[in-house]
């Protein structure tokens, strides 16, 4: 049940607004284990993979441009409640409706540019790992977790 993990990324305007460092402490300081990192130029073809529920949507070309307008922070998150949690951190998906403290709210202003990307569950989740990180992930032991779960 601690072993949930959802994919987080940051979008090209939060790499370059110079956000992944801060996101990033956002889920390390909360108490998750990060299970893997990477810089990535995403294809199309991912893209279209990655987003293929809302291809027929009419901001799909506008969304495929803006993730392919520089590189994307890719994570994998572990822990208790990841999904869920990890989507509470990031926020609505429009950041006019975000709450206070949400990384959309604190960081974005615009649907279209929204700075970050969370699973929305458990099978999305695993779906998208398995498409950003296709040479799969390897977990490890960490002693804070002692501490952190009761
Ligand atoms: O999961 P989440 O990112 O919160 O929203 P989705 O409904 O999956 O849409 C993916 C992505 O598409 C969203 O983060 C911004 C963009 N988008 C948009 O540009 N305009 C919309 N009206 C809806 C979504
Ligand atoms: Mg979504």
């Amino acid at each position: 049940a601690n072993e949930e993990r959802s994919f987080i990324a940051v979008k090209p305007d939060g790499v370059e607004r110079g956000l992944v460092g801060e996101i990033l402490r956002r889920f390390e300081t909360r108490g998750f284990k990060v299970l893997a990192l990477e810089l990535t130029h995403p294809s199309e073809q991912l893209l279209r993979e990655h987003y293929g529920d809302l291809a027929s949507k009419p901001f799909f070309p506008k969304l495929l441009a803006y993730m392919q307008s520089g590189p994307v922070a890719a994570f994998v998150i572990q822990g208790k409640g990841a999904v869920k949690i990890g989507r509470a951190m990031l926020g609505a998906t429009n950041p006019q409706d975000s709450a206070p403290g949400t990384i959309r709210a604190d960081f974005a202003l615009d649907i279209g540019k929204n700075v970050c990307h969370g699973s929305d569950s458990v099978e999305s989740a695993e779906r998208e790992i398995a498409l950003w990180f296709p040479q799969g992930i390897k977990s490890y032991t960490r002693a804070v977790d002692a501490v952190l779960y009761e």
